[in-house]
């Protein structure tokens, strides 16, 4: 097929995503432990409808046909996360061989169907043994989650050579600690200094998680942090607007990217802190701003920005009518995929980009008559974003991959069951698997590496 304004560059990595929590079931399975998301999912409220973790896709006893599905669909890169209440049921006791044989097994099952892995280590599941002792909050949840970081990456040296530190750190720490009422577990707010620690762990965190790669990941082992970084395009791609989007960017998302970019905290950053700044230990930042191999970026919406009159940027709110998916904060919004990864790159140096996430929830229908799941807005929201995508990569943004959030649908945290993200559709009363016609299409895609 020759190359048209639609192929993207060889070797492009065209992946789908998961995570442990959302899929696997088996909450109480051979001798894993309670996570966070276990605990609240126990809460009155918490989750829509009271659904819980269990059985979600029953993928921990169905890998074996999920994978035959993947290869099925021609798909060759997989992202999953690891549970570590799996591996260490209390955080940082003792280790529980049967989490790392199941693993074992389900790499196993991946090579015999030809996917590759991208392994995320951490996927949101903090063991609840580590959150009653102060969870991100304490110094102590960077410090087990090294120690569980080191022995993965040791037991799976030979099987993984794509390593993904953390996902979306705003999700396990504003949302999980912020004010007001946060819906991500442990769901318990905490003052504006805790919350500035909770940050500061993660990233810590994260430095330990990449030199646990460089330390024990053999030759060839690479290691990048997933972001959900604030993404933003311009109103207008004119100068000013795109000076705007790009200052919007940069403050937005310094005290993450851009601490561990810049190895510390920017004094503007460190000025609206005041006095609830982190506490910093002597060596973090060495640990932080270890280089890594790639960034990874979840982009699925973002804000609209405009130099004001102010001359400062100005974020302009989408209105009723706006598009959006079933997912009431997932507006349509193509052009994130071509800023995103591009203002990242610009500001924060990144060579290589993943996104490692992207996709949309709705509460699509069950099978046909036929048997078909005609996700025709599923289909188009993949093309546009896609689109925009290429796009980016045309004018030089380094994105090297693209995974699809998510395989099929599955448990969707405080929203439960309810919106489905799925590119094949699961029945959770017979654990039924019917690929929508969006995984058709995307298989297309990645088969002539091309937007068909
Ligand atoms: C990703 O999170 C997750 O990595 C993945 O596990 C998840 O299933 C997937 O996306 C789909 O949601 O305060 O009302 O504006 C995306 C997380 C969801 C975080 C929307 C911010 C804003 C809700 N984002 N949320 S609102």
């Amino acid at each position: 097929m020759p190359a048209t304004a639609h192929s993207f560059p060889p070797r492009f990595v065209w992946g789908v995503a998961a995570a442990a929590p959302q899929i696997e079931g088996a909450a109480t399975t051979a001798g894993k432990g309670e996570s966070v998301w276990d605990r609240l999912a126990k809460r009155p409220g918490a989750i829509h409808g009271g659904d819980t973790l269990e059985p979600a896709c029953d993928h921990y006893r169905l890998f074996k046909k999920d994978f035959a599905l993947m290869r099925e669909l021609g798909v060759k890169n997989y992202r999953l996360s690891l549970a570590w209440p799996r591996i260490y049921p209390q955080g940082d006791g003792p280790l529980n061989r049967k989490g790392l044989d199941f693993y074992k097994r389900l790499f196993d099952a991946m090579g015999e169907n030809g996917i590759t892995p991208w392994v995320t280590m951490f996927h949101w599941d903090l063991p609840q043994a580590l959150e009653d002792r102060g969870g991100w909050t304490a110094r102590l949840a960077p410090e087990a989650f090294g120690r569980y970081a080191d022995t993965i990456v040791s037991t799976f040296s030979g099987q993984v050579k794509n390593w993904i530190t953390l996902n979306e750190i705003r999700c396990f720490t504003l949302l999980a600690h912020g004010p007001g009422k946060p819906g991500k577990a442990p769901a318990r707010p905490v003052s504006a200094q805790l919350l500035n620690q909770t940050y500061h762990h993660a990233i810590l965190a994260h430095g330990l998680g990449v030199r646990a790669v460089r330390e024990h990941g053999g030759r060839g082992a690479r290691v990048g942090l997933t972001d959900n970084s604030d993404i933003c395009t311009p109103v207008f791609e004119t100068p000013a607007d795109i000076a705007a989007a790009r200052a919007w960017f940069r403050r937005r998302n310094e005290h993450i990217l851009g601490a561990i970019s810049d190895g510390g905290y920017s004094a503007a950053y460190l000025r609206r802190c005041g006095a609830d700044r982190p506490v910093v230990t002597k060596g973090d930042f060495d640990l932080i701003s270890l280089p890594t191999d790639f960034l990874g970026l979840n982009i699925y919406a973002g804000t609209f920005v405009r130099a004001g009159r102010d001359g400062q940027p100005e974020e302009l709110r989408p209105n009723a009518t706006y598009p959006r998916a079933d997912s009431p904060w997932l507006h349509w919004h193509p052009q994130c995929l071509y800023w995103g990864p591009r203002l990242a790159a610009e500001i924060n140096g990144h060579k290589a980009i993943y996104i490692t996430e992207n996709g949309c929830g709705y509460d699509d229908d069950a099978p046909d008559a036929r048997g078909e799941v005609l996700d025709l807005h599923r289909r188009e929201f993949t093309r546009a974003y896609l689109r925009e995508l290429q796009r980016g990569i045309a004018d030089g943004a380094p994105v090297k991959g693209y995974f699809h959030w998510s395989f099929m649908d599955n448990f969707e945290w405080e929203d439960g069951y309810s919106r489905r993200f799925g590119l094949t559709h699961v029945d959770y009363k017979t654990q039924r698997r019917t690929p929508k016609l969006s995984a058709h299409y995307y298989s297309e895609i990645i088969r002539s590496n091309r937007i068909v």
